[in-house]
């Protein structure tokens, strides 16, 4: 539908705010150069194939030199395998990466977030996000679009646009940016979010974005599902895990999506904990609920707590140096006690322990 006939067509959302990013960039040029590319924490393919393609484009294009950095770690399998097979320069972030850069562009998160490491006290020149905010982002250039699917939807279309040659690599990332955020575009509201899919995929590595979706995973993350199971526990649609300390946060976001699948579940809420904190992830297959409000509603700190559509996770910190094993139940039952009345569960209805192997004497 973009054949040059049909020039003067009015662009589909995706490609006007892809076309909107592609002007921005040319009006500022080198000004904003160098530029700090700076991701949510623990990022996932959307905001590392985002970040990833307006590196090429701002290179490529508009002679813009930047970085990309992002905090915690990049732990699900899925991702690693995501940036070691197409080798994208995504690095931790340094305090000193702070005072060097002038301009930063926040990617699939914002400045008014707690999951990115960008002071708010420090100016931002560019927010790129499809996460609903509460108070509109400050920035020089801010595009939120809340129905792209996926924030890789929008730097597509800027690629798209930019008549730029479009690397197998930077077309694989971006594809599976799309795929893991919409749930292979179940999660797809905008029929502009498939077409720029599948622009996108004659121009992948299929090889590649098959070994990314389907790499080996590590006997941790085996014994982590296992504890998982073992500990589950559900009622109404719902089931709850607490994974206790955990390796790495993603595992409570893989976990929480692996027991959904559980038949007859409609939700899936887990913990685990990290370093200080507890990570928490909510799921759900109910296309009316709004799963971040109901995760920030039972969050002491909204700020705490987001997501998009039936994805939402958080993280809070809990206990400081002395690891107090009462701190984190009490954070534990106290989140669910809070989620069972936000969903409306009698406090008296029971759980049950779907796969609980451990002997008949469990209650
Ligand atoms: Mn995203």
């Amino acid at each position: 539908m973009t054949g040059k006939s049909h020039a003067r067509m009015p662009l589909h959302p995706a490609a006007q705010n892809g076309r909107k990013l592609l002007r921005y960039l040319e009006k500022k040029g080198k000004s904003i150069s160098p530029l700090l590319i700076v991701t949510h924490d623990y990022p996932d393919p959307d905001a590392i194939a985002t970040a990833y393609a307006l590196q090429y484009i701002a290179k490529k294009k508009f002679g813009i030199r930047s970085r990309i950095v992002y905090k915690g770690t990049v732990g699900r399998v899925e991702n690693r395998a995501m940036v070691n097979l197409l080798r994208i320069p995504i690095h931790k972030i340094r305090p000193s990466d702070i005072r060097k850069y002038d301009h930063a562009a926040l990617i699939d998160t914002q400045p008014d977030f707690e999951n990115n490491p960008y002071p708010r006290n420090r100016k931002v020149t560019m927010v790129i996000d499809q996460h609903p905010y509460v108070k509109k982002p400050l920035a020089d250039f801010v595009i939120v679009d809340t129905e792209c699917g996926a924030t890789s939807v929008i730097l597509a279309q800027a690629l798209l646009l930019s008549g730029l040659e479009i690397p197998r690599k930077l077309a694989t990332a971006l594809a599976y940016g799309i795929l893991s955020d919409t749930l292979n575009l179940y999660r797809a509201k905008r029929a502009d979010i498939i077409e720029t899919y599948l622009s996108i995929l004659p121009l992948c590595d299929m090889r590649a974005l098959i070994k990314i979706q389907h790499p080996p995973k590590t006997k941790k993350f085996f014994s982590t599902l296992s504890k998982g199971l073992g500990v589950a526990k559900a009622l109404r649609g719902l089931i709850i895990s607490h994974l206790g300390e955990v390796e790495h946060p993603d595992l409570v976001s893989e976990i929480a999506d692996f027991l959904l699948t559980y038949e007859g579940m409609e939700r899936s809420f887990c913990t685990g904990r990290y370093e200080d904190k507890l990570h928490v992830s909510l799921r759900s297959n109910r296309p009316t609920d709004n799963t971040p409000e109901i995760l920030r509603d039972i969050f002491d700190d909204r700020k705490e707590a987001g997501g998009h559509d039936m994805v939402a996770g958080g993280a809070f910190t809990v206990t400081g140096k002395e690891k107090d094993e009462n701190r984190w139940q009490e954070a534990e039952s106290a989140l669910v006690q809070r989620l069972l009345r936000r969903l409306r569960i009698p406090a008296k209805a029971e759980f049950y322990s779907p796969f609980w192997t451990g002997g008949a004497s469990r209650a």
